[in-house]
């Protein structure tokens, strides 16, 4: 059987969500975590643009964004129907993801790596933030996922940055932010989901033993 490849990198918010979309989709894969101070060459001379996650499919196909790896691996198999989300059309649940990606990541990077830029700069984008985590809540005070009662591609797609924003600063986010978010966020913290999606790995180097996510051996299992 041959396995996509996936290059990972186990803190990185958009890996992660990649592996959450595999391991919802029950599709092996090949992974090889990667330190982005030493990126292998292997995943550079498919993806010169050198960001993880990248995925290799066996029939040489390169996926280099993590929403597309994410729609790949649920369009081979859905079985919690994350796709399809009960409570809104598909094109409202892109939206919202599409929203985190671009304004929510803006202002958590200048949050984040506020020593960067000065206090007030930092005062705006955690507020700037904040207003995208009270729109969640708008989402999260009817049901307890962003559009239903269960979890949709929004909710796996956007949870990890969210924990990035909540990581900066814990004891303001658990002050400030309302009780639906916080509870949204530490409902996936703490499941055996998140802790399989976060084992650790050391970085791959091309002569060590192939490791399958999620961690099940399928056998004879080879690499692209
Ligand atoms: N749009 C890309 C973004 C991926 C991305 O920026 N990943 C970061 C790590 S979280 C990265 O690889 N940065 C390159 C580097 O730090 O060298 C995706 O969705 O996959």
């Amino acid at each position: 059987m041959l396995l996509p490849v996936l290059y990972s990198f186990r803190r990185c918010p958009y890996a992660m969500r990649a592996r959450l979309a595999l391991l919802a989709a029950e599709q092996s894969v090949v992974l090889r975590e990667v330190s982005l101070k030493q990126k292998p060459d292997a995943m550079l001379a498919i993806s010169p643009k050198a960001t993880v996650p990248v995925l290799a499919l066996a029939n040489g196909q390169v996926i280099e964004e993590s929403l597309q790896i994410m729609q790949w691996a649920l369009a081979q198999n859905d079985p919690k129907k994350l796709l399809s989300p009960m409570g809104t059309r598909k094109e409202i649940m892109m939206a919202l993801i599409e929203e985190a990606d671009t304004q929510f990541k803006h202002h958590l990077d200048r949050y984040k790596y506020g020593s960067r830029y000065s206090p007030q700069e930092v005062d705006a984008h955690q507020d700037a933030g904040l207003q995208f985590l009270h729109k969640l809540d708008r989402h999260l005070t009817s049901t307890p996922f962003l559009f239903g009662d269960a979890p949709s591609l929004a909710d796996i797609g956007i949870f990890p940055f969210v924990r990035q924003f909540a990581g900066v600063d814990r004891a303001w986010f658990d002050k400030t932010v309302p009780k639906t978010v916080i509870n949204w966020l530490d409902g996936y913290l703490n499941t055996d989901v998140f802790a399989q999606v976060m084992h650790k790995y050391q970085p791959w180097t091309a002569n060590d033993p192939v490791i399958v996510f999620p961690a099940m051996l399928p056998e004879n299992a080879d690499e692209v």
